[in-house]
């Protein structure tokens, strides 16, 4: 793929893939970096099947945690997402948002055209009747299925390490038919996300772009790459779609 000296001029479908990286802006950690998740947590006690078995009050404990601090008023979406919502508002073709993060903050920045293949933060799955329902309280607490009634039998709405991502079949139809794939704030190192940008490669028709603090895991698999915190790259790079729209 041909490099480019700007995104002015592109046409077209945009997939967006988001990861944690997003969101640090806003107050919420990211999992691999100084401060992340995976320092104070090890991912095969609280994001696997097995750590709930195992331990489900832990795994309860990681999530209450989480939802907690998602819920504070002082963490709410920043610039990057609302860049993109913008982005999604103003862009004559279909924008799609995948997100590796169960954080609500793209969602209350105004997307909607919005995918969460690893789940949602704020939603809870019953292990008896599947039912899935919007949460806020506490799990280590309060068990009762709303749907069935089932008590003990609710789970945090997350996709785990081992377990199927949500919406592969449309991700996918959508990959192959972009015009532009951009990646942003993600380490490229799980699967099946890592991999999104090779199904667009394998297509021959997208622009690929990597936007991140740092260099990722898979960086060298993107055409452009742009370097800085997303609060200030992402609305310039809105700026510069947008600049060039239906031209
Ligand atoms: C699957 C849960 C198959 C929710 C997550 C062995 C056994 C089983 C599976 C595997 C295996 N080996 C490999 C696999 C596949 C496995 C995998 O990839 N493992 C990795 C570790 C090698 N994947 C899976 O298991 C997936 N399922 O394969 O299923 C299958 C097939 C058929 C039937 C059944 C099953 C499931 C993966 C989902 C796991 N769940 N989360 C939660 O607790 O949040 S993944 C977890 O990592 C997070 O959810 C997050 O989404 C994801 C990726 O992390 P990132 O978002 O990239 O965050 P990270 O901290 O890593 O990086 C942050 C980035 O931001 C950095 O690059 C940094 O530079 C940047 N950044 C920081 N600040 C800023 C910034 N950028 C811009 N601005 C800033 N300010
Ligand atoms: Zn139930």
């Amino acid at each position: 793929m041909r490099q480019r000296e700007s995104v002015v001029g592109i046409g077209g479908r945009i997939v967006v893939l988001t990861g944690a990286g997003i969101s640090v802006e806003s107050g919420l950690p990211s999992f691999r970096g100084a401060g992340g998740l995976w320092q104070g947590w090890r991912l095969e006690e609280v994001a696997t099947p097995e750590g709930f078995a195992r331990d489900p009050g832990l795994v309860q404990r990681f999530y209450d945690e989480r939802r907690r601090q998602l819920l504070d008023p002082a963490i709410q979406p920043n610039a990057a997402h609302r860049a993109l919502a913008e982005l999604e508002r103003c862009w004559p073709d279909p924008v799609l948002v995948v997100t590796q993060n169960i954080d609500d903050l793209h969602e209350r920045a105004g997307t909607q055209g919005l995918i969460h293949m690893h789940g949602e933060l704020l939603k809870a799955r019953c292990g008896s009747c599947a039912g899935v329902a919007s949460w806020r309280a506490d799990l280590a607490i309060d068990h009762r299925c709303p749907s069935c009634g089932g008590t003990c039998s609710l789970r945090p709405h997350v996709v785990w390490f081992g377990e199927l991502p949500l919406e592969l079949d449309a991700i996918y139809k959508a990959l192959e038919s972009c015009a532009l794939f951009v990646a942003i704030g993600t380490s490229g190192q799980v699967y099946p996300a890592a991999g999104f940008v090779e199904a667009v490669r394998a297509a021959g028709r997208a622009h690929t772009i990597e936007l991140n603090l740092e260099p990722s895991a898979f960086s060298a698999r993107f055409a452009e790459h742009r370097q800085g915190p997303a609060a200030e790259l992402v609305p310039r790079f809105v700026a510069e779609l947008l600049s060039g729209a239906g031209q």
